[in-house]
């Protein structure tokens, strides 16, 4: 039996080329498809208006998933990046369409300030797109102290969202 300490992560999701709700609901399998990594929690599916990159890229489909781990912080950041490269996820243009982008967005509460691995995501407290699907997934979230579901109204990214994210027709 290990002793190792089991740490809740909060992942973000997102995708805007290929079969977009396929891949993300695959890659909530492959995350939790290791011995270190036990899926609690997983939020709708949301799309969204692309913010900042290209202009004219599609539409993302995103989601957040929280996790408890053992993996370390950067451990679990190599482990994220498996699973974007099993998705072909080719790192081009800064913001601009993939198949799939795995952010870690906290890690319990570790603050750090490595370009590598900025912890929580310095962006994230911004974008309505982590915030929102996530303050529908656990609404008593907070982020650096401020509750997720405050932090997703003021974002400015807000008003493009909705959340017809699972491609079923009509939804
Ligand atoms: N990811 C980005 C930049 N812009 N916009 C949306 N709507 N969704 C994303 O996941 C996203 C983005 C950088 O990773
Ligand atoms: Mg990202
Ligand atoms: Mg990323």
């Amino acid at each position: 039996m290990s002793d190792a300490a089991w740490v809740r992560a909060i992942l973000a999701l997102g995708s805007n080329l290929g079969e977009r709700a396929g891949t993300l609901s695959a890659a909530v399998v492959q995350l939790a498809d290791h011995p270190g990594v036990r899926l609690r929690a997983e939020s709708p599916v949301v799309r969204t208006k692309p913010v900042g990159g290209p202009a004219g890229q599609p539409d993302f489909l995103n989601m957040v998933i929280a996790v408890d781990t053992t993996l370390a912080p950067y451990e679990l950041l190599a482990h994220c990046q498996a699973v974007e490269a099993a998705h072909h996820r080719v790192r081009e243009v800064r913001w601009g369409p993939r198949t799939l982008d795995v952010d870690i967005i906290t890690y319990g509460d570790a603050a750090s300030d490595d370009p590598a691995l900025t912890l929580p995501h310095p962006r994230a407290a911004q974008r309505a797109f982590v915030l929102y699907p996530w303050s529908l997934m656990d609404p008593d979230a907070t982020l650096a102290g401020v509750r997720v579901t405050a932090l997703a109204a003021a974002a400015d990214d807000l008003p493009g969202i909705s959340l017809d994210g699972t491609g079923e027709p009509g939804a």
